[in-house]
């Protein structure tokens, strides 16, 4: 890991040189403030007394939505240690996405906007997706995959690239989360086009190259602490505890003429493209 992923304070403009335009991975420390319902560093009880009525989704280690629960009743189980099922369900519950779109986290969030603060080096201008121009606020501001994901220790997110050609942050809010990186041009042994490798339960048949790719950052982040990942590049995350994070993505300026190529290879018919744009 070089000194410039590392670091704790960072500018604007320096994040938008060194990490944005060059595709670079950030993991900054301590560097997003939490009260309220937000301030707690270990456990989750303090949402689930603001949320505990409210009904949210669960998701299998990769993006598969499996059923919706009472919130509360999600936290006592992670709470309480019991054992559960393999994978781990886990709590994505995401800001309006798309037009249709059952259940949604807006309400919770805005709830939250007192509550937490985005990283200061995040740019506040010039994104193109989603089109904003200027006081640009994830904390109030749609945002795509914007969303509170919940979990118990052991819950996992599989590697996997983010959709949209976008860019993601990942703030840290609650217990340890481990994340995984690897570079997007380590894409032909990770992915066969249509899947990507489980580094948990490798396929080494159909992944026969995965072994000799190494990942360029493994990081433990804690309560305050924020992942930058860029588009393209390869992540796995697993909590180490039980954990709460905030993540959202999008594209900057810098990379408007990555997302044109994205849009023209067929990107603007995605729903959630669709919805953003025409908002
Ligand atoms: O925190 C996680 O489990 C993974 C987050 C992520 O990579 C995603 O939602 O795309
Ligand atoms: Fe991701």
């Amino acid at each position: 890991m070089t000194d410039r992923s590392l670091m704790s304070s960072i500018d604007q403009k320096e994040f938008i040189e060194s990490h944005l335009a060059r595709n670079e991975p950030l993991v900054a420390r301590d560097c997003f403030p939490r009260t309220g319902p937000l301030a707690s560093p270990r456990k989750l009880d303090l949402l689930a007394q603001r949320f505990g009525s409210c009904r949210v989704p669960v998701f299998d280690a990769l993006f598969e939505m499996q059923h919706t629960v009472g919130f509360g009743d999600y936290v006592s189980m992670v709470e309480g240690g019991r054992p559960c099922d393999e994978p781990i369900p886990y709590v994505r519950w995401y800001a309006r996405q798309r037009h249709f779109q059952m259940i949604c986290a807006d309400g919770a969030f805005a709830e939250l906007a007192e509550s937490w603060a985005a990283p200061s080096w995040l740019p506040s201008a010039n994104y193109v997706f989603p089109p904003i121009e200027e006081n640009a606020d994830p904390v109030r501001d749609g945002f795509p995959a914007k969303g509170i994901f919940v979990c118990a220790a052991g819950g996992r997110t599989r590697l996997h690239v983010d959709p949209w050609a976008s860019d993601a942050v990942l703030c840290q809010v609650t217990g340890e989360k481990r994340l995984v990186l690897y570079p997007p041009d380590a894409a032909e042994f990770l992915s066969d086009g249509e899947a990507v490798v489980d580094l948990d339960h490798p396929d080494d048949v159909r992944f026969p190259g995965w072994r000799a790719v190494r990942p360029v950052m493994d990081v433990t982040l804690s309560p305050g602490d924020a992942i930058f990942i860029p588009a393209g590049w390869f992540h796995a995350a697993v909590a180490l505890t039980p954990s709460v994070s905030i993540t959202w993505n999008f594209v900057h300026e810098v990379n408007a003429d990555r997302f044109a190529a994205y849009l023209e290879s067929g990107g603007s018919t995605d729903p959630t493209v669709r919805y953003f744009r025409a908002t």
